[in-house]
Formats: structure tokens, C-alpha cells, sequence
């Protein structure tokens, strides 16, 4: 579907307010108070400088609260990245719903997941969601009362890691630097890992994904989603 580049221009201004932040964490059957594990801003903003560290874990310009806590996963179950407009937010305050775009979801391997930058490479992905039949993974998590639900694969190693949940949004991706994209990291300890898999990691990298003009692109359009292939066991 086209739309004019004028109604394309109404949606950015009208979203540049409502953005994102993953705010908690259910896992092993509990939901998880805001900011419990995870290191969350006090800004929802985004960052949009592709080459910078801050797109690790978050970071300056947003002040990013250390969390003290680590949550306890179990491999091969589901956990729930949960999105809210800001810190208190409700389940009907997730996002602008202009903002569309890809969600993702990643490990990193860490020897202490409470002080770990997140910053230098080690990371697998671990969960994606592109364009679908016209419908985008940011759509889905609005839909799902700002659920991402992200399986934690079975084979990997017990131990520490950083969860890495990712939303971008592309209503600006027509310039370079105008992708949004919002991240949070949550602080895992996973059990029951059988440790038979061996992910290949990646640090971060430039995508053609993330610099399109959505609104006006030339159909039929297969979106690639940035980052590298999802892990699998
Ligand atoms: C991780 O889980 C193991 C197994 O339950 C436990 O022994 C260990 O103390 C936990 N580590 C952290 C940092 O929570
Ligand atoms: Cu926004």
C-alpha cells in the first residue's frame, strides 16, 4: 500500500511523542515489577546514531538505571519482553502505532550480567519479526498489549547473559540516522540449558534495513530484517 508522503509526514510528527521502553520481564511463570533485572531509562527517546555503542544496551543521551537484579530463566521456555509507552505506562499505552518497523530480540554471554556493558560483539539473535502481509513485529507487540514473547532456546549453556529486546521504528528511515530504535537489556541467569549449541555472535552493523522510505517504497517489497540470522538449536 502507497501512502502520500504528505500523510507519511502527518504520522512522523504525530509519533515523534509516543515511544518506547521494555519496562519488565515475565519469565518462569511471573511477571516481573518494572525495571526488575532490566536496565531502563528515565527518557523513552530513541537512539538513532547506527554506530554508536549506546545501541548495545542504551544509553546517553538516555540515563539508563543499573538494576542489582538478576532474573532466572529456564532454557527452551518463553519469556515475555513487556513494552510501555514510559515507566508507567499501561497495557493500552505501548507505542505510537505510527511507528512500524522490526522487533528483535538477543543473547550475549556474560560473565557477570549485573556489570556487563553489552558493548564489543558476542551477541546471537535469538527472535525477529519483519513485514508480514502488510503487518510489522511493532504491530503485533501493540496488538499483544505490548508483549514481545521470545523463546529461550534450549541448547544453549547455563550461565549469566544479556537479554537484548529491540523495537525500530521506520517512519523517518527515509534519511540516514532516521530508523528509531529502542533497546533495553535485562539481566538473565538461564538453567536446564543443555549446552549442545554453539551460536555463531555478531556485534552490531550497518542494514539496508534500517534506511528506506516505507510510505513510498515499490511493491511487492521484501523487508530484511537487520542483524544477522536467527540462532536456532
Ligand atoms: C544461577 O542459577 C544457578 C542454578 O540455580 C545458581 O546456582 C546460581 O547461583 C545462579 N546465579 C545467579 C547469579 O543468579
Ligand atoms: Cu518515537
Amino acid at each position: 500500500m502507497k501512502v502520500s508522503t504528505a500523510i507519511a509526514a502527518v504520522l512522523s510528527a504525530s509519533a515523534a511523542s509516543a515511544h518506547t521502553i521494555f519496562v519488565q520481564l515475565g519469565a518462569n511463570g511471573k511477571t516481573n515489577p518494572v525495571s526488575y533485572g532490566i536496565r531502563t531509562p528515565s527518557y523513552d527517546g530513541p537512539q538513532t546514531d547506527v554506530s554508536s555503542s549506546n545501541l548495545a544496551c542504551n544509553g546517553p543521551p538516555n540515563p539508563t538505571t543499573p538494576s542489582k537484579d538478576i532474573i532466572q530463566v529456564t532454557a527452551g521456555s518463553d519469556v515475555t519482553a513487556v513494552w510501555r509507552h514510559t515507566l508507567t505506562s499501561g497495557a493500552n499505552d505501548v507505542m505510537d502505532a505510527g511507528h512500524k518497523g522490526p522487533v528483535m530480540a538477543y543473547l550475549r554471554k556474560v560473565t557477570d550480567a549485573k556489570t556487563d556493558s553489552g558493548v564489543g560483539g558476542g551477541w546471537f539473535k535469538i527472535q525477529e519479526e519483519g513485514l508480514n502481509n502488510g503487518k510489522w513485529g511493532t504491530d503485533t507487540v501493540i496488538n499483544n498489549q505490548g508483549n514481545q514473547v521470545i523463546r529461550i532456546p534450549q541448547c544453549i549453556a547455563n550461565g549469566q547473559y544479556l537479554l537484548r529486546a529491540e523495537m525500530i521504528a521506520l517512519h523517518g528511515a527515509r534519511s540516514v540516522n532516521g530508523a528509531q530504535l529502542y533497546m533495553e537489556c535485562a539481566q538473565l541467569n538461564v538453567t536446564g540449558g543443555t549446552g549442545t549449541g554453539s551460536p555463531k555472535t555478531f556485534s552490531q552493523s550497518n542494514d539496508p534495513g534500517l534506511l528506506l522510505d516505507i510510505y513510498n517504497v515499490k511493491q511487492p517489497f521484501t523487508y530484511v530484517i537487520p542483524g544477522p540470522p536467527k540462532f536456532t538449536c
